[in-house]
């Protein structure tokens, strides 16, 4: 099998109370719109739509004590992270749909909630143009979808980092981030203080997109959970160019599909976020077909049947 539940949940989260640019709360009907559901189905998916959670309206205020709007952060991760822990409960492979990255703090929080109470491992995979690792003190913005790897890490208000119960959610250690090419200078200390394990755009262009995937993906076993979390900013903005903050240098079309194809060939995939993507900076909602086109090679389309193909070298 791809993954490791047959059945997806998609659960749309249609805020931007963490971001810096308003949009991406339009993030879960664009992906409707451009077929998510039809294509998981295409994999042979069993695809269950749960609709959309609610939250507060984004207030639009700037920074308090080096956040912005951390009530209504927390009131959109507390139900994220209930609505992601009830779909895993069930032996759903839960798919969020953001919304902005400060959701994964309730996602990854409700995953590894799971993992901790089924005795597996979690790995998660951060695609990202951004490390998403600033606290209070190093944020140049106060934008939380800054600082959902901190937070799950334990390090960020107490309300945040305790979603799940027990903090850290996560050890940096379980965390291996692809496609970062936009890290704050506080937070490029932070970075490597507490060890996280990035492969940043010049490793994978040295290395190739191959490598370093194989170098993200080394010790999963049949006991492991990946998460992927997806922020669709790790693209590159020539092929996707609806996000709040576009990094050039990113992953082409076929790095892209590669990454994707390769976790899927892992068959550890468990949970999924699909964050950032902005319908209002989008042309004619490419980027979200762009999206699902992706998401299809994460649950194991690929051109041939495995058998038809060239046998990789090693
Ligand atoms: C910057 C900050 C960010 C996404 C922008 C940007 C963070 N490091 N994350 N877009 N997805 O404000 O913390
Ligand atoms: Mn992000
Ligand atoms: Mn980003
Ligand atoms: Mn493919």
């Amino acid at each position: 099998p791809t993954t490791l539940s047959n059945t997806v949940a998609l659960i749309g989260a249609p805020t931007d109370v963490g971001a810096g640019a308003r949009g991406a709360s339009m993030g879960p009907e664009a992906l409707r719109v451009a077929g998510l559901a039809e294509a998981l189905q295409a994999q042979g998916v069993r695809v269950l739509d749960r609709g959309n959670l609610h939250g507060p309206a984004n207030p639009w205020q700037p920074a308090q004590d080096g956040y912005r709007h951390l009530d209504e952060v927390l009131a959109w991760n507390r139900a994220v992270h209930e609505a992601v822990h009830a779909e895993l409960q069930q032996g759903h492979l839960p798919v969020l749909l953001g919304g902005d990255h400060c959701l994964a703090m309730g996602s990854i929080s409700a995953v590894a909630r799971h993992c901790r109470a089924t005795g597996q491992t979690l790995r998660v995979l951060w695609l990202d143009a951004h490390a998403d690792f600033n606290t209070s003190e190093l944020t140049p913005s106060g934008n939380l979808h800054g600082m959902p790897v901190a937070v799950l890490c334990g390090f960020g208000p107490q309300a945040l980092t305790h979603l799940g119960g027990t903090s850290p959610a996560l050890h940096p250690s379980q965390v291996r981030q692809i496609g970062i090419r936009s890290v704050d200078p506080g937070e490029k200390r932070f970075v490597h203080a507490q060890r996280l394990e990035v492969y940043d755009m010049r490793y994978i262009d040295e290395m190739g997109m191959r490598h370093a995937m194989e170098q993200a993906l080394a010790g999963l076993d049949a006991n492991t959970h990946l998460h992927v979390s997806f922020d669709v900013d790790f693209l590159d903005p020539d092929i996707a160019p609806g996000v709040g903050t576009t990094v050039p240098g990113g992953p082409t079309y076929r790095e892209a599909q590669l990454c994707m194809e390769m976790i899927a060939d892992t068959g550890r995939l468990g949970s999924l976020d699909i964050v950032e993507l902005n319908p209002a900076l989008d042309e004619r909602n490419r980027t979200a077909r762009l999206a699902v086109d992706l998401v299809e090679s994460l649950f194991g389309k690929s051109t041939l049947m495995r058998e038809h193909q060239v046998r990789r070298r090693h």
